[in-house]
């Protein structure tokens, strides 16, 4: 049977389509969602909750003409597929294929790039404010989640909206989820703004709210309290953003195609600042992504019948061992408290939420705040333990600095996903931390070349007295025996792996692969001792200077930009000591905006497997002798 998106390869195609056909268009395009998601992984639960609410907004807003950003941007398939990129559709996720995420080189109808959340309100604004001063005329629409609207810059962004009140929507796909239910005070008042209230329809607003006058007239004054709640909702909902100069719409139901059209035109004709918040549900329209949306959220490829991951996982993942690790330690000492900032589960911390309620702390997407906050535990006594991927930890960047280092608090940062990271594209990379780590005062950092050297770190990390991190990979582990008593690892002190001349300095996950291409090298005449620096700060000085003599070569390997990373470090010590006769290479990744691919692929890519560091040392020795 002929498909309605068979007709449909741009915006304009489905302005062609009847209105009253479009929830079948809806069913066709959760299907497809389906499909490929199974195959690929990729963000399913979000992105079925908004296929209704994109099909409308491309129904009534003009893109690429009228911008539509999305926050976070991990729920624009459905937009993806609405313009123009259908028939790539199945490459999604993939090397070469479509990002999951809005990229302003794959369409032009991607008018914002985003992957990291809270963004999209400030950028919205900015176009507004470009576009009046440039005389243009289009409409501008941000679509913002209930958990992209617990990050502060998204509250930066409504101050100063409500401020200029310049004319923009704002689309809050309300759905109390975030990646796990949503949190805090303001989740709260949104469910409290959707509890009991019948969804609005635009044109029937004003005659509900005078009908309901007579019934609520009398009891008004016995009832008090509740009453007043009364009130507030059916007359002054969404007060907060009204306040702030938003006019508020809502609660619209966000499956409903025809109201959200009736309620986005209304929104397009308002001269302002207009919210209106949308009720959604995540996984709409597929039973196990519905029932259990934090698994689906971004998920790995699964039986689409079942609901069941195909992945069959052996050895235990970084983020598990972390975890595991962490409720360990914390039944044999209570002050230790651990905080995300909305990762619970990609962090491995539901365990330690499940044992130790009162001593976790899930603060939103608010790592400036998660920062912030553990700063005050530490001066208080405790012992915060900050988990947070090692690209979102770049949110808090002033607060690692001012709040932390300079203090010289105690707070432990376990940076899960650091390094190379598979299929979310160059948002999601986890390639700064060391440079953006090292210039910390008082800043200890590590990096375990397997998952038992990951425990021993943690049990390090929160016996120093001073700020620590510990960086780790994403994904699974080594696959080496876990120790039942890890012991802690003497501060600055490296391992030597293997005895040799010259000397390569490996960082966590390239421990491995470099003594891998040490053993090689040996057969061709090449003699290098490996060593597990274990840390990038403080430096084994003793261990790396021990081999700084002669005319030797000094090769460093880690897994993130060399620019000021763990290479650099090297490389100052080498300076201030003097040792300028030394051969030195930096191995590492250059600053470039990585591509799509598994992250084997690109490390591969990049000359970061064995073969990769056997061709690049070989090389270096053919150069300097
Ligand atoms: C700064 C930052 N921290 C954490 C994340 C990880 N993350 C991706 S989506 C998401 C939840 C978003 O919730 P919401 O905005 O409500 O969208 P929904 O998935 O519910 O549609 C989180 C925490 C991120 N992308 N950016």
């Amino acid at each position: 049977m002929a498909k309605i998106l068979d007709e449909i390869d741009s915006p304009r195609d489905l302005k062609k389509i009847p209105q009253e056909k479009l929830p079948a268009l809806a069913h066709e395009v959760r299907s497809l969602i389906l499909d490929v998601v199974s195959k690929n992984g990729g963000h399913l639960a979000s992105n079925l909750g908004v296929v209704e609410l994109t099909i409308a907004l491309h129904y009534v807003f003009d893109s690429p003409k009228d911008k539509i950003i999305w926050d976070v941007g991990h729920q624009c398939y459905t937009h993806k597929i609405l313009t123009g990129r259908k028939g790539r559709f199945p490459t999604l996720r993939q090397h070469g294929g479509l990002i999951g995420f809005p990229d302003r080189e794959e369409s032009e109808h991607d008018a914002y790039n985003t992957g990291h959340a809270s963004t999209a309100l400030s950028a919205a604004l900015g176009i507004a404010v470009a576009r009046d001063k440039r005389n243009e005329a289009h409409e501008i629409v941000a679509v913002v989640g209930d958990g992209g609207l617990t990050g502060g810059v998204a509250w930066e962004a409504l101050n100063q909206i409500g401020h200029l009140r310049e004319k923009m929507i704002v689309v809050l796909n309300y759905n109390e989820m975030s990646i796990s239910p949503n949190v805090g005070a303001l989740s709260k008042y949104l469910t409290y703004l959707v509890s009991g209230q019948h969804y609005l329809r635009i044109k029937d607003h004003a005659k509900s709210i005078l009908k309901s006058i007579p019934a609520v007239g009398k009891p008004m004054i016995k009832v008090g309290r509740a009453f007043e709640d009364v009130v507030k909702k059916t007359f002054f909902p969404g007060l907060v953003f009204e306040e702030l100069g938003i006019r508020y719409v809502g609660p619209v139901q966000g499956h409903s195609i025809s109201s959200l059209i009736e309620v986005f035109k209304d929104a397009k004709a308002y001269d302002g600042p207009v919210l209106i918040h949308c009720v959604t549900q995540k996984g709409r329209g597929y039973e196990p992504a519905r029932t259990n949306p934090a698994k689906f959220h971004g998920t790995a490829p699964f039986n689409r019948a079942t609901g069941e991951l195909l992945s069959n996982a052996t050895k235990p993942t970084y983020s598990s061992v972390f975890g595991e690790t962490l409720v360990k330690l914390a039944r044999k000492d209570e002050k230790i408290i651990a905080i995300t900032a909305a990762m619970p589960e990609g962090t491995g911390l539901m365990h330690f939420a499940r044992e130790f309620p009162d001593r976790f702390y899930d603060v939103g997407i608010a790592e400036q705040h998660a920062v912030n906050f553990a700063a005050g535990l530490a001066l208080s006594g405790l012992k915060p333990v900050v988990a947070i991927y090692s690209t979102f930890l770049q949110r808090a960047y002033d607060q690692l600095y001012h709040d932390v280092s300079l203090m010289d608090l105690p707070v432990v940062f376990a940076l899960d996903r650091a390094g190379v990271v598979s299929d979310d594209g160059p948002t999601h990379q986890g390639l700064n931390d060391l440079g953006y780590l090292r210039h910390m005062p008082h800043m200890i950092i590590m990096a375990p070349k397997d998952e038992n050297e990951l425990q021993r770190m943690l049990l390090s990390a929160i016996s120093y007295p001073h700020p620590t991190a510990v960086r780790f990979p994403k994904g699974k582990g080594v696959g080496v025996p876990l120790d039942e008593n890890p012991r802690a690892i003497p501060l600055g002190q490296s391992e030597l792996l293997k005895e040799g001349k010259d000397l390569v300095l490996a960082v966590g996950s390239m421990v491995y692969p470099a003594l891998e291409a040490a053993e090689r090298l040996e057969g061709e005449g090449i003699s290098l001792a490996v060593v597990n620096v274990r840390f990038v700060k403080p430096l084994d000085e003793e261990a790396i200077l021990r081999f700084a003599h002669n005319g030797n070569t000094i090769i460093t390997i880690e897994e993130g930009v060399t620019a000021g990373g763990f290479g650099s470090a090297v490389r100052e010590l080498l300076d201030r000591e003097e040792r300028f006769d030394i051969r030195f290479k930096a191995i590492g990744l250059p600053q470039e905006v990585y591509p799509l691919g598994k992250s084997d692929q690109i490390k591969r890519r990049l000359g970061l497997d064995a073969d990769g560091l056997v061709a690049q040392i070989r090389d270096f020795f053919k150069q300097i002798h």
